[in-house]
């Protein structure tokens, strides 16, 4: 089902390595450029007229005008009254964990005592007022919910607002588990706004939003979009693709395990892409013939079925675990799966993929839901040079720099010499009409 490309003839040098492999396992071009020309005259109208404008795009696009733009505290409470009593046990249980990982992660603030009376402290201040955007899409992403909220909150920002698109089935709301969970985890300020006109709601504020300071969370194209256009006046995230998974397996993983997994992904875009990178050509037959009858019964299996056969997914071969090991570093998949002998080893050498779920009981869809980690990951090959969602995220660092008068003296010649040596002397007696005094 998948393509299959031979990898074990190429022998890059480490400079070339990552060109060359990149360019082996190709990814689906997305065409954010192209998305910019949709996205530019919704997010001017919401800028030029707020609500209003938010209402008409949710109209056009998402077919159905909702009643209010902001979500009311009594549709929140019902929708948990609604929520199956299993979604929430699970989904209790899925905050728990991510709780304690943000916790773990929060970085406290230290101070650096650099000379007698000269200290820098890195104060670490939350983001002050966020939005968080929870697609509508193909799936009510309700875990998604969880991964934008927690360590939004865990960070301590007093000001957390969320958007997902409006829902035609339920009157124009959001999806009814999103607000649950949203409810659940105690946000009250909720938009049913979605795609572009909700990122420029967020951005340039509309009606009872608030401009916010940061953007977080996944979403289509014309997300991925409004994101790049909204940059210079609000932070973000990253631009979030399609869903991307990798696995390097030996001859010693199930190929059962590999096909669901590499299903797992599938599922939720045609886009989507699955790489399986081995060095067995044995499993790599066990995986299709697994990948027919698992894709054959699945319950999205048109939808799989795209994702597997398209450009974006194959099957490499590789002449080792070494290699492997560079096809995944060049490639920096979202997610990255080790099914090898002594997985943790190989896991070791890993620099970039946005996570990595080790040794064959560690499936993605786990991290999906319920592992304690963060499922909003850099895609695009982004994880060489982004993170994954973090309590690091919804924080700034700030310097704090406090000197005495007999600290500042003992430094003042050399910031005087500094100053002099870029021809600002006026710098210099910044700090010198302080130390001549009374010395
Ligand atoms: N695999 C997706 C996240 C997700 N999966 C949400 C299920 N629900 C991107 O990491
Ligand atoms: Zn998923």
């Amino acid at each position: 089902m998948m393509r299959r490309l031979d990898a074990r003839k190429l022998s890059p040098t480490p400079d070339e390595s990552q060109g060359v492999y990149r360019a082996a396992v190709p990814r689906a071009a997305l065409d954010v450029e192209q998305a910019l020309a949709t996205i530019r005259p919704i997010c001017d109208d919401v800028r030029d007229r707020g609500v209003e404008a938010v209402l008409d795009a949710g109209e056009k696009f998402d077919g159905v005008r909702p009643v209010d733009l902001r979500v009311s505290a009594a549709a929140l409470t019902d929708a948990l009254a609604g929520l199956d009593p299993d979604v929430r046990v699970a989904l209790e249980e899925s905050v728990r964990r991510l709780r304690q990982t943000c916790e773990a992660e929060l970085e406290q603030t230290i101070v650096s005592d650099v000379a007698p009376g000269a200290a820098v402290e890195r104060r670490i201040v939350p983001m002050q007022r966020v939005g968080l955007y929870v697609p509508g899409g193909l799936a009510p992403l309700v875990s998604t919910v969880v991964m934008n909220a927690v360590p939004a909150q865990v960070a301590g920002v007093p000001g957390i607002a969320l958007a997902s698109p409006p829902q035609k089935e339920f009157g124009g709301l959001p999806h009814p588990t999103i607000l649950a969970a949203c409810a659940l985890l105690g946000i009250d300020e909720v938009y049913a706004a979605g795609g572009a006109q909700a990122l420029a709601m967020f951005a340039y504020g509309a009606g009872e939003c608030r401009a916010v300071n940061l953007i977080t969370g996944p979403g289509n194209i014309y997300v991925a979009a409004a994101k790049r256009h909204l940059q210079s006046i609000v932070s973000i995230d990253a631009e979030a693709g399609p869903t991307e998974i990798a696995i390097i397996a030996d001859d010693t993983a199930d190929a059962a395990f590999v096909a669901a997994d590499l299903i797992s992904q599938a599922e939720h875009d045609p886009m989507a892409a699955s790489v399986l990178i081995t060095d067995s050509e044995a499993l790599a037959g066990q995986v299709e013939l697994e990948l027919e009858s698992q894709v054959a019964v699945a319950k999205h299996a048109e939808r799989i079925r795209t994702s597997l056969t398209g450009q974006q997914s194959a099957t490499v071969l590789v002449r080792d675990i070494d290699q492997a090991v560079d096809v995944a570093n060049a490639y920096a998949a979202e997610h990255l799966e080790i099914q090898t002998a002594d997985a943790d080893a190989v896991a070791e050498r890993i620099v970039n993929a946005g996570a990595i779920f080790v040794g064959s009981h560690t499936p993605v869809s786990l991290g999906d839901y319920a592992a304690g980690s963060n499922h909003v990951l850099p895609t695009a090959g982004c994880a060489c040079h982004s993170s994954g969602l973090s309590v690091r995220a919804f924080c700034r660092n700030m310097h704090v720099v406090t000197y005495s008068a007999d600290a500042l003296r003992e430094v003042g010649d050399h910031v005087v010499a500094l100053a002099e040596a870029e021809n600002l002397p006026s710098h210099g007696t910044a700090v010198s009409i302080r130390t001549s005094r009374d010395s």
